[in-house]
């Protein structure tokens, strides 16, 4: 039974500027859950909505505006974090990150209460996931290829570029020229390109790609099963799924091959882990994508990926990729291998939350009684 919810607003400067298809971010404007129960215990997360809404329809003051006005209220009486997005999804369409940020908080002090780890809640049977790196559009490919060669040098297990139209085919041919055909690269277009687009994307093959993610538009499944049989390289599909139901709408229709999922685009981890499920009853693999979050979202993403279908790396690089200083203890860190150790024996995210600094970060904060 909820007490009452503290949403925050932090700012955290980016380390280096990040470029999608859709727009580049600099600072991180972050909205935290603190989550407090009537017993005192308090749970803690991050809605992964950006500031303006190129990736999502959602963002930080979207998300800020549902859950006072109708999450919060919602929840207030809900016992079991599997029970939370069912009984937000009766009242509320869409708002699927705002509803994961409350749902999230609640798996985190249901983890408290019964003083085991996130990952353990879940179902979480590995204790170390790999990582792999997301880059932003470089300025030119030879930045870009400096940049691969460091983060192959620190062990990143999958090389993940953002391409859009224009953009494309030269990066990709570079990079395989410098790097050669072991490379484990991957693409993402966020959604960049249209079935007008088609026969240039079929022709991405030669660079044999571990997957091309979400070239098309979000809610068009139709055109990315066309799209995928036409095409060696897998599809996986990202903004696409925002539901369980999505999820068996790709692997009905064969809209891609794989799923990168991101507990925070679909209403929370309960959904996360359906996902998760139904892909592995249908031999279909999948990653935990990540959206810039700070530590904080960053310790239920891994406790996720520590569910036994995440076998691709993860979007899950450590806290010094893109901050200078994140706002848990210890930071997460990455094992010279390309691993990220899942604290799988400390009761709840495993870090412990630098709230002095969140303070200081804060730029404005409000308490909402549920
Ligand atoms: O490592 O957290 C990370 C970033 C991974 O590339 C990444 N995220 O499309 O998945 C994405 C992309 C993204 C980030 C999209 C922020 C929107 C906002």
């Amino acid at each position: 039974m909820l007490d009452c919810v503290t949403l925050r607003e932090i700012r955290l400067p980016l380390r280096e500027p990040f470029a999608i298809s859709s727009g580049v971010q600099e600072i991180r404007r972050i909205l935290l859950l603190e989550v407090r129960d009537r017993d005192g215990l308090i749970g803690w997360s991050e809605c992964v909505a950006g500031e303006y809404p190129n990736s999502s329809p959602e963002t930080i003051d979207t998300a800020w505006h549902a859950l006072r006005e109708w999450l919060i209220p919602l929840a207030a009486d809900v016992h079991r974090p599997e029970d939370v997005l069912a009984a937000l999804n009766r009242r509320v369409r869409g708002h699927e990150m705002a509803k994961a940020a409350l749902e999230m908080a609640i798996w985190h002090l249901e983890s408290l209460r019964r003083q085991i780890s996130l990952a353990r809640l879940l179902g979480g049977t590995r204790d170390r996931v790999p990582v792999g790196i997301s880059i932003g559009i470089q300025p030119s490919p030879e930045t870009l290829i400096d940049k691969i060669s460091g983060y192959r040098a620190e062990g990143y297990r999958k090389i993940k570029l953002k391409i859009k139209p224009g953009a494309d085919r030269s990066v990709l041919e570079a990079v395989r020229k410098a790097f050669g055909p072991d490379l484990p690269l991957a693409a993402d277009a966020n959604a960049a390109y249209t079935t007008a687009d088609a026969d240039h994307l079929r022709s991405l093959d030669e660079f044999d790609l571990m997957m091309l993610e979400q070239p098309l538009a979000t809610d068009d499944l139709l055109r990315h099963a066309r799209l995928q049989e036409g095409m060696r390289t897998p599809i996986c599909l990202d903004e696409s799924i925002t539901s369980v139901d999505r999820a068996e709408d790709m692997i009905e229709l064969g809209s891609g091959r794989i799923i990168n999922i991101k507990p925070g685009r679909v209403g929370g981890l309960a959904a996360a882990r359906a996902i998760h499920d139904l892909c592995a009853a249908y031999g279909v693999p999948v990653w935990c994508g990540g959206m810039l979050e700070s530590g904080i979202g960053r310790a239920h993403n891994v406790a996720l990926a520590s569910l036994p279908n995440f076998s691709l790396p993860g979007d899950l690089s450590p806290s010094r990729r893109y901050w200078a200083r994140d706002i848990v203890h210890p930071e997460w860190t990455m094992t010279p291998d390309g691993f990220v150790e899942v604290p799988v024996d400390r009761p709840g995210l495993g870090v412990d939350i630098d709230l002095d600094r969140i303070e200081r970060l804060t730029m404005r904060a409000e308490i909402i009684r549920a």
